[in-house]
């Protein structure tokens, strides 16, 4: 159906198990948009956090120095994901073309403007969970503006998700990093976060420094103790526990918007479920990053580029489609949830909590082997489970 797809993740605790899960999300996620584009995943677990941009750089060269034999325009091409973001890319580009001495824009998504980028990609992540969320919100004829939102995260995803969300008349009261999180009940100053961390690259505690009205607190978990309407994980996998879930549904949250890939885990999922919380399942909420890069990829191909519009207009029609399936998959296999069982690719899968059919989940297992999951899309609910 095309190359594989998906992210490059820099960060100390990736290894080859987290990888998996990632790739494994990342076909159905792909899936769902209906593009040309397998799945795919990769990463490092350089940790960048405090190295210069010349540490960065050679760190970059360096792993495009074995990368590049196994990428390629009709192969696999990466994109960001955490700790790989527009510097990254560019680094990885320059010297995947210093070495192949050839115009492979394609390549690699999540370019600069001036080598063959996508206008809206660096925004598309963040802004299509929030235009999933207020989807979702729609159907249940309630709406985002208004509300007060909980954003986890301060990194590409958190900072355009709270963006769409503030143009969309909601107020964000919090972010976190790794470190810790900050509160701001006078709504967040997405500025100011941006220039401390896509400009300066500090941490989100000196954005309290900088705004009197705002609090810092040590660590990340206290995040979900912050009383919101609707609340969008943005930072990492397994942030939300079941404990998480209890106080946020306590705290009288309606709506939670999966912008990480698989924030919530299998308890906590079961539980928001169980407890009525309209839920945005990563797979389908934060799939507008991927999409782009697939419009992106087209671009490089015709060697043209279109402008915000066009993306945004083609963007939106996969929105639809994305929605819609979404509707499907609730009906069918949105509450399957991928147990992840010790450190190899072994899974469970469950459907309602129930294992899946073996039939099923033989076709699955084909399906992570090669590129023809489509099929799974096909059953109905009451042939997923034996
Ligand atoms: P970034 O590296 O830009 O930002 C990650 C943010 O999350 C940082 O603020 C980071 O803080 C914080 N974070 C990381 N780990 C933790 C943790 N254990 N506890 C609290 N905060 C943490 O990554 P992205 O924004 O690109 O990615 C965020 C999530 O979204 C990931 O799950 C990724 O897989 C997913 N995603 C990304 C897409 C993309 O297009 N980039 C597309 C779809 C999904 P710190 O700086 O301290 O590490
Ligand atoms: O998890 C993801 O979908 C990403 N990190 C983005 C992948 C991509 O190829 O744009």
């Amino acid at each position: 159906i095309g190359p594989y797809k998906g992210g490059l993740r820099f960060h100390p605790s990736v290894n080859l198990s987290i990888i998996k899960f990632l790739g494994f999300e990342q076909i159905f996620k792909n899936s769902l948009t209906g593009l040309p584009i397998g799945g795919g995943k990769g990463g490092s677990d350089f940790d960048p956090k405090g190295k210069s941009d010349n540490e960065i750089m050679k760190f970059c060269q360096s792993f495009m120095t074995e990368l590049y034999r196994h990428i390629g325009p009709n192969v696999d091409v990466p994109a960001g994901d955490i700790g790989v973001g527009g510097r990254e890319i560019g680094y990885l580009y320059g010297q995947y073309k210093r070495i192949r001495n050839a115009n492979d824009q394609g390549v690699l998504t999540g370019k600069g403007l001036t080598y063959g980028g996508s206008l809206a990609r660096t925004q598309a992540t963040g802004f299509g969970i929030i235009y999933f969320v207020e989807e979702m919100l729609k159907e249940a004829g309630k709406t985002i503006n208004g509300q007060t939102v909980v954003i986890s995260g301060a990194g590409n995803v958190a900072i355009y998700a709270v963006k769409k969300a503030q143009e969309l008349g909601a107020k964000v009261v919090a972010m976190c990093d790794s470190s810790g999180y900050i509160v701001d009940e006078d709504g967040i100053d997405l500025p100011l976060v941006q220039q401390i961390k896509e400009i300066e690259r500090k941490r989100i505690k000196e954005y309290a420094v900088r705004k009197p009205s705002a609090k810092y607190f040590e660590g990340n978990k206290g995040i979900w103790t912050v009383k919101a309407d609707v609340v969008i994980p943005c930072a990492t996998q397994n942030e939300i526990d079941l404990n998480d879930a209890k106080i946020i549904v306590e705290n009288g949250t309606f709506a939670v918007g999966e912008g990480a890939n698989m924030p919530c885990t299998n308890e906590a999922v079961e539980y928001f479920l169980e407890k009525g919380v309209l839920l945005a399942p990563a797979k389908a909420a934060n799939a507008g990053g991927v999409a782009t890069s697939a419009l992106e990829m087209s671009q490089n191909s015709m060697r043209l580029s279109w402008t915000f519009e066009e993306v945004d207009e083609k963007y939106d029609n996969y929105k639809q489609r994305v929605h819609r399936k979404n509707f499907y998959l609730r009906n069918g296999l949105q509450e399957m949830g991928f147990k992840y069982v010790e450190k190899d690719v072994k899974y469970e899968m469950l459907y309602v909590g129930k294992k899946l059919s073996s039939k099923v989940y033989d076709e699955l297992m084909v399906a992570y082997a090669g590129p023809v999951y489509h099929k799974f899309r096909d059953y109905q609910a009451d042939e997923l489970i034996d």
